[in-house]
């Protein structure tokens, strides 16, 4: 190649390259399925089991993380090993609620489409009849729709998913839903899931380093209970009410987010040492709504990044 063309290939690339970063980052087509599993899962760390309705046979279901502008085609397969009907409701989503939001039969699939125009951490739930059953049964997760400005938010050095919700003693009566006679608040769908404080059966714990900023997507499923969310020996650094980046609250004690609802928190602690997520409500926290988060300077790596920030 003589210079000229040289030049003037470099210079094609370079008005090319100009043109690129006029615009934001096109939006991406995210293909998501999810299949609808009636299974059986422990609902305390010693393994009592109870009869559960899911996505993908988890309490939450599998965290949907996609970026604001995108463009969501969800699927949702009903197992036809189920005995249920059931749907899939995204608060992330504005779509027909008759249309798009209906539930299936077992065998059925269907799809449907939706722009995630905010960005946040929204709740997503089956909407079956009658909800606040399919709901107590397990049936709901978090869908994070990160803001398309990646500094719109201070960087996070690791991130945790919390969703909340309610276990109860006999999720076939539904009037004892109704009266919200329930038997544990619970973080991620296990009693004291990440605190060998409480529940020496306890396995896992949260991790960080002193000094890093640590976010924590939270989503109360519910069905009936509000969450006074707060880091015992901790102050929330900033708060976002359903996790957009516009809702900017500072220095936080506790949080209140009701059933239904989410928030984005986050965490800095400037001492080694533990704090305890709790729901600050008594009966919540004392049977189950509890997770410690240790500060050392050894913290495993791994821990809130990847495949562990729903640790499972
Ligand atoms: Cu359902």
């Amino acid at each position: 190649m003589g210079a000229s063309s040289f030049r003037r290939a470099a210079s094609i690339t370079a008005s090319i390259l100009a043109v690129m970063a006029a615009f934001p980052a096109l939006a991406k087509d995210v293909n998501l399925h999810l299949t609808a599993k009636e299974v059986n899962l422990p609902i305390d760390n010693k393994g009592t089991m109870q009869a559960s309705w899911t996505y993908e046979g988890q309490t939450p279901g599998p965290l949907l993380r996609i970026t604001e502008g995108d463009r969501v085609n969800i699927t949702l397969t009903n197992d036809p090993n189920n005995k249920n009907s059931h749907s899939i409701d995204l608060h992330a989503a504005r779509v027909d609620v008759v249309k798009d939001f209906e539930s299936i039969k077992p065998g059925e699939t269907k799809t449907f489409s939706f722009i995630a125009n905010y960005p946040g951490a929204f709740y997503y739930h089956c909407g079956a009849d009658p909800m606040y059953q399919h709901i107590a049964r397990g049936m709901f997760g978090m869908i994070l729709v990160d803001p398309k400005d990646a500094k719109a938010l201070p960087k996070a050095d690791r991130e945790y998913v919390l969703v909340q919700s309610e276990v109860y003693n006999n999720p076939d009566d539904t009037h004892s839903i109704m009266k919200s006679d329930w038997k544990h608040v619970v973080f991620n769908g296990v009693a004291f899931k990440y605190d060998p404080v409480h529940d020496a059966a306890a396995t896992k714990m949260l991790v960080a380093k002193p000094g890093e900023r640590v976010r924590v997507y939270f989503v109360n499923a519910g069905p009936n209970e509000f969450s006074s969310f707060h880091p015992i020996a901790g102050i929330w650094d900033a708060v976002y009410p359903s996790g957009n980046p516009k809702n900017k609250q500072s220095g936080l004690q506790s949080f209140v987010v009701g059933p239904g609802d989410g928030a984005t928190f986050d965490l800095i602690s400037p001492v080694a040492g533990a704090n305890v997520i709790v729901d600050h409500a008594m009966p919540h926290a004392h049977t189950g709504a509890m997770a410690v988060i240790m500060f050392s300077d050894d913290a495993d790596p791994a821990m809130g990044r990847g495949e562990n920030i729903l640790v499972r």
